[in-house]
């Protein structure tokens, strides 16, 4: 099938599907953020831009074993959240916490973004979950992390230094006081966090001081930003840090969620990035709007062209692109295109899609309506195509033999919904994501999943259409969001091309 290049999109969000907790640095003419990546390895995608709109992945940062272990013991939504990546002395640093068993919070650095990125070092010494660095005029660098507390730092090292103090805990009886990022601007240190949690009531506020240690004086009027209580498309926003334009104006980067259907709205494509505008007044930053629309900026845009790997990957590289992610783990002999020149073959060990240690390796869900498809040869295992939210969430089309069944996971309920014999040997697994039929009301689900096979002259034959709503986070839960995929989860399965075509208008 030809590659789709459609135009350049200069939409927000600027990184849909699950890229949440964006955290952004800037150097010269050059842009760079990171993501949020729980229980997926490589873990951290790592993004670049020159124009703050069109972000093209150009690695992960925790893409070796040896930086990154997720056990099976570590739930869904454990594992990697939410970093942050500054430039500082000629070097990149990244400050994450690894919230799985022998985890805790580490730093990374690189000269060159796209990697290596070093091994970690650890610092056991800092007193909590979303962790910023920040540097003052005399090179001392201070963590301030959730809660929101901060401690002085050796970031070479991860040694800490003395004893963590409270900074600021947000407005009064506010939940969740997290995200902190500290900036110097002009006479003021500024401290931006974000308050509310992570759902509907999510914001972002600020506080100001002339020191980086304190004491912050809060805005009169926070949050600055929050949707809650706002008929916006666009829910859940919070989580920001503060980047300059080319043109030296000011602009945030930020999580936000697009529900759909009825009541009370379901997403189903995670925390995605967004970009807004960002002004000052009387020393204090006010945000503009979080607009679906980001066209007329003040800057030349700089679309890159879609690459037609990215929608279709024929597996005849060595290795996989970086927005490839497994579950957990991506051990080479069980993931691999070397073993089958022009494939890619999965090798189970045991578990299934309702397993930690299932062997799956997917790609973000980035759009509401999308069409995805493998050519697998599951020899004589078992393996498919799954749309997959966590182990207890997930709809899959799976051949083994001469069937194909369509297997549903909700909550504690697993069924098999459909099955049908194909002839044996290579077949054609597609899914298609679509807008949930009209008339819609009040109990309309997001979107529907309709599984099937593809016939060799392209005629898709469904075997079952499913509610989306049960593969969202307001069902499901969690920080993260729909992952399409290929899975095997018995014997060794062989896949020889995926692609994933967008079919929003
Ligand atoms: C993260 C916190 C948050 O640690 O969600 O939206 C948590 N913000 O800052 C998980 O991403």
């Amino acid at each position: 099938m030809p590659a789709q290049t459609p135009p350049a999109r200069a939409a927000n969000p600027v990184l849909p599907g699950f890229h949440p907790d964006p955290s952004v640095c800037r150097v010269g003419d050059d842009y760079y953020l990171a993501c949020s990546s729980f229980e997926y390895f490589p873990g951290i995608p790592l993004f670049h831009s020159r124009d703050l709109v069109h972000w093209r992945q150009i690695g992960n940062v925790l893409d070796r074993s040896e930086q990154l272990r997720l056990p099976a013991s570590m739930p869904s939504s454990g594992g990697i959240y939410a970093p942050t990546l500054r430039h500082h002395d000629g070097r990149f640093w990244l400050i994450v916490t690894n919230c799985s068993e022998g985890g805790g919070n580490l730093i990374v650095t690189a000269t060159d973004p796209a990697g290596p990125w070093s091994d970690p070092v650890w610092a056991p010494g800092v007193p909590g979950i979303d962790p910023d660095l920040a540097w003052d005029e005399d090179g001392t660098c201070w963590c301030t992390v959730a809660g929101v507390s901060q401690v002085r730092i050796d970031p070479s090292t991860g040694q800490t230094h003395g004893t963590p103090h409270k900074l600021w805990s947000g407005g009064p009886g506010a939940k969740a006081p997290e995200a902190p990022h500290l900036y110097r601007v002009g006479d003021y240190w500024y401290l931006l966090i974000a308050e509310g949690g992570t759902e509907r009531g999510h914001g972002v506020s600020i506080a100001r001081g002339r020191t980086p240690t304190g004491p912050f004086e809060p805005h009169p009027a926070n949050p600055i930003l929050t949707h809650r209580g706002t008929d916006h498309p666009v829910q859940n926003t919070g989580h920001a840090d503060l980047v300059q334009g080319p043109d030296g104006s000011w602009w945030t980067v930020l999580l936000g969620v697009r529900p759909r259907g009825g009541t009370p709205g379901w997403h189903v494509l995670g925390r995605e990035t967004f970009l807004a505008p960002v002004t000052w007044e009387d020393d204090w930053p006010v945000v503009g709007e979080v607009a679906l629309d980001l066209s007329a900026l003040p800057w030349p845009l700089t679309p890159a062209p879609v690459l037609a790997e990215e929608r279709r990957d024929d597996f005849e590289l060595s290795e996989l692109g970086p927005a490839w992610i497994s579950v957990r783990d991506r051990p080479a002999e069980l993931c691999t295109t070397k073993e089958r020149p022009g494939w890619l073959t999965l090798r189970a060990r045991g578990g299934s899609l309702d397993e930690p240690d299932v062997v799956f390796t997917g790609r973000r869900q980035q759009h509401h309506t999308c069409r995805a498809r493998t050519l697998v040869d599951p020899g004589q295992g078992r393996g498919g195509l799954a749309v997959r939210l966590d182990e207890r969430h997930h709809y899959a089309i799976e051949a083994s033999g001469a069937e194909v069944r369509v297997i549903a996971r909700v909550g504690s309920l697993r069924t098999v919904v459909a099955a049908q014999s194909v002839p044996a040997g290579p077949v054609v697994l597609a899914l298609t994501i679509a807008d949930p039929p009209s008339p819609h009301g009040p109990c309309t689900g997001p979107d529907v999943v309709s599984l099937g096979v593809e016939g060799p002259d392209g005629t898709f034959t469904e075997l079952a259409t499913l509610d989306g709503r049960y593969l969202s986070t307001e069902v499901a839960g969690g920080f993260t969001g729909r992952v399409i995929g290929m899975y095997a989860t018995a014997g060794t399965v062989h896949f020889d091309w995926f692609d994933y075509e967008p079919l929003d208008g």
